[in-house]
């Protein structure tokens, strides 16, 4: 068989998909079935120890780094050649669903069977990888295990980041799973290419009905922390005149981000995901709230203009309240571009297998923007049925995954160069 008609086996990937969905599964009250791997988490080292199960299986060569990142690698013919890499992330926000990050991940290993069941070998090293805390959800910034690899953030800082919910400190939790490795961070030497499946997360490819979506690039993210500071008092005795409420303000920022983002249209996006107030009880003008304010732009001086316009309206809401902000940087990432070489080979061998391609950005961030720095890299998208991730009903169809996977599988062939 000429390798270009190779194909993967989309049931032995779905079966992955669905055993790795049961580590940390979370169900809804409509039979929804989500996931719940927060980073370091013991719901994360288990989905961790099954998927490096399946690549000592595969009989990849498995590495750990000092930050967590695993990288397993199939041996090609040059030794001395840097590895085609695929990966992504398998930890997942609160509420996740069973394709974001481990579509990807899966998706590669996929790949590495299907040359080995058919006995193809490759010039350069095949690996498949997943990164640390790719979410950010607990700890921040996100991308954070890629962003070490790649040396865009120093280990003993990555080691010393406190979890958000818990305060637990990311080296000691690293520790306490089993996954502080033996590898040194950054790679000492980068690889020869990066390719990343992964669905899309939003509404275009199905509002289109176009399968496979060929990924530009990755907009620019914007992560800050508000702790607000007012005056806790009685809620029925103090008049609205003396009320110095960090409650009102968190409210006015939500409204106000939401207003920003509506005026400024285009990519422009905002959301409070986080908002906690203390002491949170129902006859007490709040003491404190601390919340997040995520902002996203494609264009990185939009972006600028969106930071600059929304500490301008919050620093006036605390003027005007008495009550005092501070603020924490937890992520800032600016707008990438993949490869123009890559992400035209991602297109061709999408329409040559022959599906329906469409270029677009990515909204959602992802490990390929911090691989991009060191090699040149492109993603893979598939349709989000419904548009949802970041939520339990997220889904994809099998027939999607399958096709996605089999761009994946040509992208590394035509790059990684295959021996007749
Ligand atoms: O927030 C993001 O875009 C990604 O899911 N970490
Ligand atoms: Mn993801
Ligand atoms: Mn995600």
């Amino acid at each position: 068989m000429s390798w270009h008609e190779l194909r993967v086996d989309g049931a032995r990937l779905w079966a992955r998909l669905e055993a790795l969905g049961e580590v940390g599964e979370v169900l809804g009250p409509n039979g929804e079935r989500g996931n719940a791997r927060l980073a370091l988490t013991d719901a994360d080292r288990d989905g961790r120890d099954l998927v490096v199960g399946w690549m000592r299986d595969l009989g990849l060569d498995v590495v750990i780094d000092a930050v967590g990142n695993v990288v397993g690698t199939r041996a090609g013919t040059d030794p001395t050649a840097a590895p085609v890499m695929v990966g992504s992330h398998i930890d997942t926000v609160r509420t996740g669903g069973r394709f974001d990050g481990n579509l990807g991940v899966l998706g590669g290993l996929e790949v590495v069977e299907t040359l080995a069941q058919h006995g193809v070998a490759t010039t350069h090293p095949v690996s498949v990888a997943f990164f640390t805390g790719e979410e950010g959800a607990r700890f921040q910034p996100d991308m954070l295990g890629s962003l070490v690899y790649v040396g865009g953030m120093a280990l003993e800082d990555a080691l010393d980041v406190h979890a958000a919910d818990d305060g637990a400190r990311l080296g000691d939790e690293l520790a306490r799973i089993g996954f502080a490795g033996p590898t040194p961070c950054p790679v000492a030497s980068a690889p020869h290419a990066y390719f990343e499946l992964h669905i899309e997360q939003g509404p275009v490819l199905e509002d289109e009905g176009v399968t496979i979506g060929v990924v530009t690039g990755v907009q620019g993210i914007s992560w800050t922390e508000l702790s607000i500071t007012g005056q806790s008092a009685h809620a029925g005795t103090t008049p609205m005149r003396l009320r110095r409420d960090p409650g009102y303000v968190a409210a006015a920022i939500n409204t106000g981000v939401r207003a920003l983002a509506t005026e400024m249209a285009g990519s422009q996006v905002a959301t409070v995901g986080r908002c906690e107030f203390t002491p949170n009880l129902v006859n007490v003008v709040p003491a404190k709230v601390t919340l997040t304010v995520d902002l996203r732009n494609t264009d990185e001086a939009l972006l600028q203009q969106a930071e600059s316009v929304f500490t301008a309206y919050t620093d006036a809401l605390a003027q005007e309240e008495g009550v005092l902000v501070e603020r924490r940087t937890l992520a800032r990432f600016e707008p990438v571009e993949f490869h123009p070489g890559m992400v035209d080979l991602v297109e061709a061998t999408a329409r040559r297998l022959g599906h329906s391609t469409r270029r677009m950005p990515s909204g959602a961030g992802h490990d390929a923007q911090m691989l991009a720095r060191v090699c040149p890299t492109a993603m893979v998208f598939v349709p989000s049925v419904n548009g949802l991730s970041h939520n339990i009903a997220e889904h994809t169809e099998p027939a999607d995954v399958t096709a996605g996977a089999n761009v994946l599988l040509h992208v590394v062939l035509a790059t990684a160069g295959v021996r007749a």
